[in-house]
């Protein structure tokens, strides 16, 4: 499949090369990750590449869009059947940008919205103040329980009350827990706010019908296409047919322009592989390996923000261990396992350096581990925290890191 770049740019093959290596030395934790099937790597690196298609299929404004349009209608009817959906746009280009659309189909700016802290599992576009969205537009920020750190409906409920916001948003980053949709829609019914989801994180899940899939009774629901959903870098938005035109065209000629058909070919791929009956199977032993994970740390004392998961990831509070969350993913690094840094609620430190690490299940579950490598994963994120200032000790478990991994290669 590489035969050119190395003939022609041997410098670069040779860095993507490695790059494959890294992902398949290595135990990849960072719960946004996955990785891809050849073909939806094939469908990546196409000829669509090459074509203008401003516009919506039928109705673009470049000729020679028959292919092209045929390519993007099948991604859109593929996306619509995965989520039951009344409308979709596979044109954003990743989860940032489908927001902003998302937020400028729907509000003016200086319009109050709501949404979950960043440090307590929210994304930067769901209001933070550094960000667009929170620039742009009223932010109102909830939270979670100090005690519980789960969502607490009633206390969002009061809050959205008292607020009167014009939209509502749910689906996070950093939250472990299932999500309660229902009980979203209801708040949102009661002041007449729009009902919208970023299910960025857990696409994959909602899909397959591990977690609550929220698209059919929401307004407008956001999502990468990169994370539990396994296909290419990208997102997609999902709505009812009332505000089909307005999402339309808050992406183009709203924000975006000529959109990546050969990674809409990738996502009509991807989209394929998940309608297929083998990746409920998958979906569900990504929560099966996440469980068996959580149990594992915990049998070593480590906490876990909320005491568990119900998903594919898990917060761990590293501070509690005595441990930064930078000198946590720094020590796990050198050992071959990569996760991120993450805050916690009610974080004490930055976000620099935050107490917890945040970790999942879908690379490793694509690969095809379960619960009792899980126990020998938990095994060595504990050898190498706490070995966490002796690097031969490190350089030791990365050699049997990638050693255990030999047998899960994915990428031959
Ligand atoms: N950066 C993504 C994540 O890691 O969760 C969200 O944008």
């Amino acid at each position: 499949m590489f035969e050119n770049i190395q003939k022609q740019d041997k410098v670069i093959y040779d860095l993507i090369m490695a790059e494959k290596e890294r992902q398949m030395d290595g135990i990849e934790l960072i719960p946004s990750e996955n990785l891809v099937s050849m073909a939806v790597l094939e469908a990546l690196g196409s000829f669509p590449t090459n074509k203008y298609a401003e516009g919506y299929p039928n109705k673009r404004y470049y000729g020679g869009n028959e292919v092209i349009d045929k390519i993007e209608t099948l991604a859109i009817d593929r996306l619509k059947q995965l989520f039951s959906a009344e409308h979709a746009n596979v044109q954003p280009n990743s989860g940032s940008p489908a927001n902003m659309a998302m937020y400028s189909a729907l509000l003016s700016p200086g319009d109050k919205a709501m949404g979950l802290k960043l440090t307590e599992g929210g994304h930067l576009t769901h209001g933070h103040k550094v960000n667009f969205s929170g620039k742009m537009y009223n932010f109102i920020q909830y939270g979670v329980d100090k005690e519980t750190e789960l969502l607490d409906y009633d206390a969002i409920r009061k809050q959205v009350l008292a607020e009167k916001p014009k939209l509502v948003l749910s689906g996070y980053t950093a939250y472990p827990r299932a999500i309660d949709f229902k009980e979203f829609r209801k708040i949102c019914d009661e002041i007449g706010a729009f009902c919208v989801a970023d299910i960025a994180h857990i696409a994959g899940l909602c899909a397959a019908g591990v977690h609550e899939n929220p698209v059919p009774y929401f307004d407008v629901v956001t999502t990468t296409t990169h994370k539990t959903l396994r296909g290419p870098r990208s997102a997609a938005i999902m709505c009812k047919k009332e505000f089909a035109e307005r999402i339309d065209k808050a992406v183009f000629p709203g924000l975006q322009g000529g959109p990546h058909e050969h990674v809409i070919a990738a996502k009509a791929v991807a989209f394929k592989e998940a309608l297929a009956p083998e990746f409920k199977e998958y979906a569900s032993q990504i929560v099966k390996n996440a469980r068996a994970l959580a149990e594992s740390l915990q049998s070593y004392g480590y906490r876990l923000v909320s005491g568990g998961t119900d998903n594919h990831l898990i917060l761990v509070d590293v501070r509690k261990s005595g441990i930064s969350g930078i000198e946590a993913e720094k020590a796990l690094e050198k050992a071959g396992i990569y996760c991120n840094k993450n805050t916690i609620p009610y974080e004490t430190g930055s976000p620099w350096d935050p107490s917890g690490i945040r970790i999942g299940t879908p690379v490793l579950t694509t690969r095809g581990m379960k619960e009792n490598e899980m126990k020998q994963v938990a095994e060595y994120m504990h050898l190498a925290l706490a070995n966490r200032q002796n690097e031969p000790k490190l350089a030791q478990i990365k050699i049997k890191v990638k050693d255990f991994c030999k047998d899960f290669l994915f990428y031959k």
